[in-house]
């Protein structure tokens, strides 16, 4: 199984980078030679890049892939200490948020350290305060005796394992996160709602196939399309659930659907959360951009003979669907790899 997997990716690599044939069987009896005495193989460095920078062009739920050869990959298979370790994950957050403009990147780990966070910054979840898609993680990091301000933008500390010891948990130094106000520059009262969210999406829990090895603990990020905050975070009413504060500061007739006040609060919300993001000089695309920049994606892929997969569903944006290309056509939603993947547990 392994040693198949192994294969196709070795020839489906050498095929697209141009290697030359022999070099491609050379490189798999290699690896059957290493599976053969260890059950398992290893990647070289060139093979790990190809793979994570492939397995996002593979992301069907993603609608940034234009970019995917834009990853820069962090081999840090060798790290095995705690210091390390918490100095590299530092130093992802502070290399990616690159002072606003941010660096798509990748920070690749042994299967020894493991990650419980679902993205290394996140907001904790109370019973009447912040996030509550992050309530299980921050009983978590009580349970490991961190201690919240139970505010409503609390960032919840790294929580981790190395080796099978115990876990433990990190607090980011000060000043390590980056975040935005949300305001508006024609409504001042929306500033006075106070709200606020970190520059850098890391998605921390997924895991990264490559030819048949997985990498369960490999963070990764790009950065936001407005509506992930803007339609979801803050609106959604499992998460912060702020629309009618957000619609109040608008001044819009709340007491009645047909004023349209959810729809108007909706886009205005989502103008003032890129905006934003922009006037604090952090990365952000607005779902017109990203779905024309998808658009460029899936005619670079045509170009060179590759399908593009995609999941319909999450590559449609929250706001206006019907205004961009991809609402009006379908994706065949095929898993290739190399790819991302949910863990087992998680995927309920
Ligand atoms: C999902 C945009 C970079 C892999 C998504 C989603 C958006 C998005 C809007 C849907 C999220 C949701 O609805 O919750 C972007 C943008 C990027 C970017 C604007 C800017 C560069 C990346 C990178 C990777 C990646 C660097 C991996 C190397 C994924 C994966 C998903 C996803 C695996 C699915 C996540 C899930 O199922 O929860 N992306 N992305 N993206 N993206 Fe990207
Ligand atoms: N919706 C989630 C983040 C999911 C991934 N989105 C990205 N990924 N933009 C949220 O926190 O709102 N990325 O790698 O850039």
């Amino acid at each position: 199984m392994i040693q198949e997997k192994a294969t196709t990716f070795i020839i489906d690599m050498y095929k697209e980078l141009n290697i030359d044939e022999t070099k491609a069987h050379k490189r798999i009896q290699e690896i059957q030679d290493e599976i053969n005495q260890t059950g398992t193989y290893t990647h070289n460095k060139d093979e790990l890049e190809y793979g994570a920078k492939v397995a996002w062009r593979n992301s069907n739920r993603c609608i940034g892939r234009l970019f995917w050869d834009k990853l820069t990959v962090r081999d840090l298979r060798h790290i095995n200490s705690e210091k390390q370790f918490l100095h590299s994950i530092e130093e992802h957050i502070e290399q990616a948020t690159n002072n606003g403009k941010i660096k798509p990147m990748i920070s690749i780990y042994s299967n020894q350290i493991e990650i419980k966070n679902e993205q290394l910054i996140r907001y904790a979840g109370y019973e009447n305060y912040g996030d509550p898609k992050s309530r299980e993680t921050t009983q978590l990091a009580q349970h490991l005796n961190w201690q919240g301000k139970h505010s409503d933008f609390d960032i919840l500390p790294l929580i981790y394992r190395i080796n099978k010891q115990p876990l433990q948990f990190h607090s980011y130094t000060e000043g390590l996160i980056k975040e935005v106000s949300i305001k508006h520059e024609q409504f001042p009262a929306l500033e006075k709602l106070q709200l606020k969210w970190y520059a850098v999406p890391i998605i921390s829990n997924m895991d990264l196939e490559i030819g048949g090895l997985y990498y369960h603990t490999a963070p990764f990020n790009g950065w936001y399309m407005e509506t992930e905050i803007g339609v979801r975070n803050f609106t959604d009413e499992y998460r912060y659930d702020k629309l009618k504060d957000i619609a109040e500061a608008f001044n819009l007739d709340t007491s009645t659907t047909s004023s349209y006040w959810r729809d108007k609060a909706l886009v205005e919300f989502n103008y003032a959360v890129f905006h934003s993001f922009k006037q604090s000089g952090v990365s952000i695309v607005d779902h017109y951009n990203a779905s024309k920049q998808f658009k460029k994606f899936e005619d670079n892929e045509n170009n060179v003979n590759r399908k593009v997969t995609g999941k319909w569903s999450w590559l449609a944006p929250p706001l206006s669907p019907s205004l961009v290309h991809n609402y009006h056509k379908g994706y065949d939603n095929e898993m290739r790899s190399p790819n991302f993947l949910y863990k087992q547990t998680e995927q309920g």
